[in-house]
């Protein structure tokens, strides 16, 4: 110890340096960034490392959260390129990879990210066996199922953050049109993370009461106060914020939060992620897709089955086969 810190303290035992809490980020971009920053203003970690390919940037993002450490209950923050620094985390997120231009869907940035994860995914393994893999770059279910390939994990250790948004962003439009709260109002959106998602109308409710016991038609075409309408502006969300700011960040980045808070905590919340469904629903096919499931400490822990009218049920095994011909034609 150098002479004035020396006389200053007396050490008793050696500090532990691991906290136990290591979250690692892949991909200091916007949704990386927004992601860090729910992680640590909300004290979900107290140990987050970000990797990214751009050194320069992550060092400026690294200067510029510990300048605010203060204000956020003093964490370990640490950031390079360097997957050593990534070691035992207990969750890795990804975020990494190239992101929707305007009006590109999701599914047509498949293959640039794929061997984008094949850089990443054996270099988190090799330092953090035993962590758990949390995927939100786009196509969000093909990567999960990359990620899984890969890694060659159990699947409760291979989740990705699927319709947990996209559930958000509906339950905030069904709260705009009932006034009241969005946490109040009860609804999934399940399937794939993208155009082709599933929104499960027959379980909407608010306090126990369906809207479907209301409005029979709630959902359908022949509705006359167009409900429907809400799911359609969950589709086109992302792409709307994308035109009007050129990227998506804060909503994503609390949703990816809340997952993380979850398993760390071992809560036993419900999420809508990305899972493998195979098996599920009569889903044949070896694909990921969001359904409402249990996190805990070792990950994903059961996955509820919901009782699915059969249009709903119909919708997600079509988005299974959907995703399974993608997956077909991957190099991984
Ligand atoms: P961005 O701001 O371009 O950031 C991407 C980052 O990845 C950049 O900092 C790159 O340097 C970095 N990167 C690229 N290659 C590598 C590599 N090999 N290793 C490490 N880092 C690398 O994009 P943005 O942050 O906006 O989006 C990131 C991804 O998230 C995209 O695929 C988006 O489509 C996806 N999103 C997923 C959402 C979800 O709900 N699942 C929501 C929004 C965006």
């Amino acid at each position: 110890m150098a002479e004035t810190k020396k006389s200053l303290l007396t050490e008793i035992s050696t500090p532990v340096l691991d906290s136990n809490d290591r979250v690692t980020i892949v991909g200091g971009g916007q949704v990386g960034m927004a992601c860090a920053f729910t992680i640590l203003t909300q004290g979900i970690s107290s140990d987050v490392v970000l990797i990214d390919v751009d050194e320069k940037k992550m060092q400026g993002e690294l200067l510029d959260l510990q300048h605010g450490s203060l204000f956020l209950r003093n964490p370990r923050i640490d950031a390079g390129k360097d997957y050593a620094k990534s070691a035992n985390s207990k969750i890795c997120i990804i975020t990494a990879g190239a992101r929707q231009r305007e009006g590109e869907s999701r599914l047509n940035l498949v293959q640039r990210n794929t061997d984008i994860f094949k850089t990443i995914i054996p270099q988190l393994v090799k330092y953090s066996p035993d962590t758990i893999f949390l995927v939100v770059s786009n196509p969000c279910d093909v990567l999960t199922y990359v990620t899984w390939k890969i890694s060659g994990f159990p699947k409760n250790r291979v989740i990705g953050s699927g319709t947990n948004l996209d559930s958000s962003r509906f339950r905030f439009l069904l709260s705009q049109k009932l006034g009241v709260a969005p946490s109040s109002c009860h609804g999934y959106i399940i399937g794939e993370h993208g155009d082709s998602s599933v929104a499960v109308w027959s379980g909407v409710n608010v306090a126990g009461v369906c809207l479907r016991e209301l409005n029979p038609e709630a959902g359908t075409a022949k509705d006359e106060e167009k409900w429907k309408e809400i799911h359609k502006q969950v589709i086109d969300g992302a792409y709307e914020v994308i035109k009007l700011k050129g990227y998506t960040s804060w909503a994503v980045g609390l949703s990816v939060g809340s997952i993380v808070r979850s398993i760390l905590r071992n809560s036993s919340e419900l999420h809508a992620i990305s899972v493998n469904v195979k098996g599920i629903h009569g889903i044949k096919e070896e694909v990921f897709l969001s359904l409402p499931a249990i996190l805990g400490k070792n990950g994903l822990t059961k996955i509820v089955k919901q009782k699915l009218e059969e249009v709903e049920l119909q919708k997600l095994r079509e988005c299974a086969k959907m995703i399974n011909e993608v997956q077909s034609g991957l190099v991984i």
